[in-house]
């Protein structure tokens, strides 16, 4: 398989897609537009959203079934980032390579772009054809609970608190796992969804998503200490200056790679049943996961 490739095309039909869902930006209030479409057109890689459509793909469905649900994650994802990257929040300046939202529009509208984006995706889901083991209510559900005050926002609340504190292993588990593995599971979940998967093909999705998640965001926080900014497209060394809680300043370098390796295997072997309907997932997490860290 010729990852390059299948990546480009995949970020083409979801970049098509998400410029079809989202207001031109020309729509009044232009600002808003502008400024949801500037993060959400700059440059990100669309893992989510083809970890969607592959996992669409690897449960026997069609691509097209999965779009808009895909394109809801990432537009959940986008927001996440926005937010994140407030003053009162990251307050980091670079976010794909280029300034952040409020650098540009200013804080009050990066505030609205975020939210507007959340909404949007749920705007977007509505599009989706439901199937017969999954209502529409199910995959607002999954979305909603995703994003929420007990995954996402939960994640980001303990990231938040556990600024300059001390925190153990399973503390440090619970951030990763909710701020970051909650919306990955959940893109490979509706994924399947969006398949009509049975029980067993939904519980190995989920135990892939789970896995890739925290290998996922062990290996972020790696290289936030061994890559530069200019590599990384974001602030390198940000964890270090902030004091935040992350698995090399908990359990040193060599032993989060160890972490994320055994991870990884964990992502891989949840796939077995799959067959070769799994081969984009295993080439995706061998692209995310067995980079050089
Ligand atoms: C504001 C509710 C709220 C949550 C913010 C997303 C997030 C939670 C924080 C951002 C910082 C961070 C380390 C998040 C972990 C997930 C992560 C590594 C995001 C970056 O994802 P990529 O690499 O980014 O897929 P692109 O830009 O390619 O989409």
């Amino acid at each position: 398989m010729n990852l390059k490739a299948y990546l480009g095309s995949r970020q083409r039909i979801i970049d098509r897609a998400l410029d079809r869902y989202l207001p031109k930006d020309n729509v009044r209030p232009a600002t808003i537009h502008k400024a949801m479409r500037y993060s959400l057109f700059a440059g990100g890689k669309r893992l989510r959203p083809i970890l969607t459509l592959a996992a669409a793909e690897a449960c026997g469905g069609k691509i097209a079934k999965a779009l808009p649900l895909a394109c809801a994650m990432e537009c959940i994802h986008t927001y996440s980032l926005v937010h994140d990257d407030l003053p009162s929040m990251d307050n980091d300046d670079f976010r794909r390579g280029r300034p952040t939202c409020h650098k540009v529009f200013g804080d009050g509208i990066a505030v609205l772009a975020g939210d507007a984006l959340l909404t949007i995706a749920f705007e977007i889901v509505s599009r989706a054809k439901p199937t017969p083991r999954y209502d529409m209510s199910i995959l607002l559900r999954e979305i909603a609970v995703a994003a929420g005050s007990q995954k996402l926002i939960a994640g980001q609340v303990a990231d938040l608190e556990a600024e300059g504190q001390p925190i153990d292993r399973s503390g440090l588990r619970y951030i990763h796992e909710h701020k970051t593995a909650a919306i990955l599971a959940t893109s490979v979940r509706v994924g399947a969804m969006s398949a009509n998967a049975n029980s067993k093909q939904l519980n190995a999705i989920t135990r892939f998503g789970r896995a890739l998640g925290l290998a996922f965001q062990v290996i972020d926080d790696i290289l936030d200490v061994t890559q530069t900014s200019e590599k990384l497209g974001k602030s390198a060394g940000k964890d270090i200056a902030a004091q935040k809680a992350t698995y090399p300043a908990l359990i040193g370098l060599d032993k989060s790679r160890v972490e994320a390796k055994r991870l990884t295997k964990q992502a891989h072997d949840a796939l077995k049943i799959f067959g070769k309907k799994a081969g984009p997932l295993h080439a995706l997490a061998t692209y995310l996961l067995e980079r050089e860290y």
